[in-house]
């Protein structure tokens, strides 16, 4: 008989290979004993039957015992990588779902002077002599790679008047505009195979004078081969990277598409090559020139990936210039979050706002934020 645990016994030389059946069994325990005995003396507990758990452990010779830790990890990272259709779709929301993570700045200015300061959160507080209007420019530095939206959030303070979140009198504020340029890090350059011109979203001709892609200072397009969607008057593609900018329809240097949807030109240069600037040369004769206006210039790698892009809303006169090393970012949907759903907030639109904007006139401090 045994009373105190824990009860282990040694069943080294009773086992033989291969599979064992164990049976446990627990009889007359002497559990009902304490219900009869004098309760001064009643320590355990007086329930009939098992008292706790068994535990059956086995000592493996070493490598029987790797085998077997071995067997059981492969089993349970099978599970771990098993994929589920509910785990599936718990991944696409994930990733489908915005992260967040505040950019830290490297460099602060105000146009007016006003006093940016950089606060223990990376936040931003203006201070100092209040102007009417203001400019402020902030570098951020950055690793995140495949960036979907920006969010802008205005915060309280209790330095701000009626504690902000603006610096307006009532402690509000208005943006009318906002503007984001991307520059690769420390001298790195895009690299891109392909340059291409299209005009989007309309019925238009589309013509070139020239297209020059400058890696360094060599315009690499000469070396190129030009294509685009449509020929009329046998203004081949070829035309705009002739070395001649000429934009006078008789210079015959000019290429010209047919009026059709969404037109484009294209210039392959062979291979992905560091591209610094690039620089389109519009027609110039009669008033053909607004022709252009509206065009979208790509650069694509050879994996066809878009890796720089820019819109241009008026046409070149007679030439654009587009510097790679610092990219606008045009800003597409845009969406205003307050704390309080029940106060509107005019929307903000665009990637530079000239005629709307984000104003707040707060009637108590609260958190907002404005995602593009
Ligand atoms: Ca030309």
């Amino acid at each position: 008989m045994r009373l105190a645990r824990p009860f282990r016994f040694d069943l080294t030389g009773l086992l033989h290979a291969g599979q064992n059946r164990l049976e446990v069994r627990v009889a007359n325990t002497i559990a009902p004993h304490y219900t009869v005995t004098n309760e001064s003396h009643n320590l355990g507990p007086t329930d009939s039957g098992l008292l706790g758990p068994v535990v059956l452990s086995q000592q493996l010779p070493v490598d029987e015992w790797t085998a077997w830790a071995k067997q059981e990890t492969d089993q349970l990272l099978q599970t771990l990588n098993r994929s589920t259709e509910t785990l599936k779709v718990a991944q696409q929301r994930w990733e489908r779902g915005p992260h967040w993570s505040v950019l830290k700045p490297i460099d602060i200015r105000s146009t007016s002077g006003n006093v940016l300061q950089q606060l223990p959160d990376d936040s931003i507080l203006a201070s100092g002599e209040r102007s009417a209007t203001d400019t402020y420019q902030i570098d951020f530095g950055t690793e995140a790679t495949g960036i979907t939206g920006v969010r802008l959030e205005a915060l309280p303070h209790a330095s701000l008047p009626h504690g902000g979140p603006g610096r307006g009198e009532s402690g509000g504020f208005l943006v009318s505009a906002l503007q984001l340029t991307v520059s690769p890090p420390n001298g790195r350059r895009f690299l891109g195979r392909k340059v291409r011109i299209q005009i989007v979203g309309r019925q238009e001709y589309l013509h070139l004078a020239e297209v020059q892609v400058f890696s360094g200072d060599k315009n690499i397009a000469l070396q190129g081969n030009a294509t685009q969607s449509t020929t009329s008057n046998n203004a081949s593609a070829d035309r705009a990277i002739d070395n001649d900018t000429n934009g006078s329809w008789a210079g015959n240097s000019v290429c010209h598409t047919n009026k059709e949807q969404d037109p484009w030109w294209e210039v392959d240069l062979g291979a992905d090559l560091p591209i610094d600037r690039i620089v389109i040369w519009n027609r110039t004769d009669g008033t053909l020139e607004t022709r252009l206006t509206g065009f979208r210039v790509s650069l694509i790698d050879s994996s066809k990936k878009t890796i720089w892009q820019q819109f241009s809303t008026s046409p070149p006169d007679p030439r654009t210039v587009f510097s790679l090393t610092r990219q606008a970012v045009a800003l597409h949907r845009v969406g205003t979050r307050v704390d309080r759903p029940d106060k509107r907030v005019p929307p903000m639109l665009g990637a530079t706002m000239s005629e709307t904007a984000w104003s707040v006139s707060p009637t108590r401090p609260r958190r907002l934020a404005a995602i593009f």
